[in-house]
């Protein structure tokens, strides 16, 4: 039963309108109730999920477990702050670094948290381990990344509708081109670099995939020059590439492991990063934090989050069903001239349209798709990144796969 929205899609779309920043341009959608891989918006209208809120909700909507988790939770201790100790975050790290696999975990909240901490740890391995001169310190990033919109993170972009318009930058920051062995070797004979940032796949950047064995390469480039492999896997991790890491496809551990989405299934912001000691207490006591990083609630969520992604087999569903569903995109690649290609790893995918980048045909294949009841966003220009939650049924799939392919089919520009 939907509960009575007393207001409808369109006059809650111009509230937002107008009492709301204009930072973003959704899609004329309105969502009121989600479960499992289905959304409702106010009408009762129900729709297929195959964003999953960027990766954050591969637990599916509103998982039982992990509402529990914060209900329980939020009716004895929500936030104590770090000034003193709680008796949820010293458990909370245990079963993290336990799960992961690392010395240690830094809690924040949003990713771009996340990977602001990854920077500063690595800037300060590099001056207090390494031994880099102050101020000195390099991280190399790649083009195409996304890792949030902070200053830091908008600094190492090199698409205008992130850092355009925001400068003075941050500096300490290198780019260049993502999946090129050649340019990472060039870039490390630099003796100031500390890092080297990516995401195993891009996933702003339309879901690129690299070529097998680009990052293990790359992290053992890395190694041999004692620099510090980041990871950010805040939207790769947690199970989306059918892996718990997306760098467990290459077999190896990057130095720090950057979380964030879906480590609360979507029900709370937390994130983290995890490394060995070395890199970890490089960071002294009063050097980094902020007020909810490591709260009991976001630890209790967590926790509730990652036990549904073992206990409920979220990796090997996704690696499954990618497998499923890029064979279905390939058919529709080789029956219509509408769509050029279909690439990702396990259920974070992208469908690349055959129009220019500048066109609305992506836009409007999304507005068709939701008129069809399956909910998706192009990403740059001419993709459509499909990213449905991982709880996904075999059937259900298959089903979304008939209304893409009849959208697209039936699609006229
Ligand atoms: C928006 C994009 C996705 C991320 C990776 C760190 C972060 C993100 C790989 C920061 C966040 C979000 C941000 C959100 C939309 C969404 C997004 F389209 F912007 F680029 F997923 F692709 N690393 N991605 O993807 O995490 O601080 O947001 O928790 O800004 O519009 P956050």
């Amino acid at each position: 039963m939907i509960k009575d929205s007393v207001l409808s899609s369109k006059e809650l779309m111009a509230m937002e309108d107008k009492y709301g920043a204009h930072n973003y341009h959704p899609l004329p959608v309105v969502l009121s109730k989600g479960e499992g891989v289905f959304l409702w918006d106010p009408e009762g209208r129900k729709y297929y999920d195959f964003l999953s809120a960027y990766s954050a909700v591969n637990q599916g909507h509103c998982h039982p477990r992990i509402v529990n988790a914060l209900k329980e939770q939020a009716e004895v201790l929500t936030l104590t702050s770090r000034a003193f100790y709680n008796d949820v975050l010293g458990v909370y790290e245990k079963f993290m670094t336990e799960y992961f696999g690392y010395d240690k975990v830094l809690p924040m909240n949003t990713g771009v948290e996340g990977g602001e901490t990854a920077v500063k740890l690595c800037r300060k391995w590099a001056y207090t381990v390494k031994g880099i001169p102050e101020n000195q310190a390099k991280i190399i990033f790649v083009n195409g990344n996304f890792w949030g919109r902070t200053l830091a993170a908008i600094s190492t972009s090199d698409d205008p509708s992130s850092f355009a318009g925001f400068g003075p930058y941050v500096p300490g920051f290198e780019k260049i081109p993502y999946n090129d062995l050649n340019a990472l070797e060039e870039a490390l004979k630099d003796p100031n670099v500390a890092g080297f940032m990516v995401e195993p796949i891009q996933g702003e950047a339309g879901v690129v995939v690299p070529d097998d064995g680009y990052l293990k390469t790359a992290f053992e480039m890395c190694r041999s020059k004692n620099v510090l492999f980041i990871a950010d896997e805040v939207q790769t991790g947690i199970a989306r590439t059918g892996k718990l890491i997306c760098c467990e496809h290459e077999g190896f551990k990057p130095d720090i492991l950057v979380l964030g989405k879906a480590l609360s299934g979507g029900v709370f912001p937390v994130s983290a990063v995890l490394a060995r000691d070395e890199i970890m207490l490089s960071i002294k006591p009063g050097e980094h934090g902020s007020t909810f990083g490591g709260n009991p609630l976001a630890c209790k969520v967590a926790m509730a989050a990652l036990e549904v992604v073992r206990d409920e087999k979220l990796s090997e569903n996704a690696e499954h069903l990618g497998k499923v569903f890029r064979a279905r995109m390939q058919n529709l690649v080789e029956k219509s001239d509408l769509v050029t290609l279909v690439r990702g790893k396990g259920l974070l995918n992208a469908v690349v349209i055959n129009d220019t980048p500048d066109s609305s045909t992506a836009w409007d294949i999304c507005m068709a798709l939701r008129d069809n009841g399956l909910l998706a966003k192009p990403t740059h220009g001419n993709i459509i990144r499909f990213a449905p939650p991982l709880v996904m049924t075999e059937e259900q799939l298959n089903e979304c796969c008939d209304i893409i392919e009849k959208t697209i089919l039936n699609f006229k520009k």
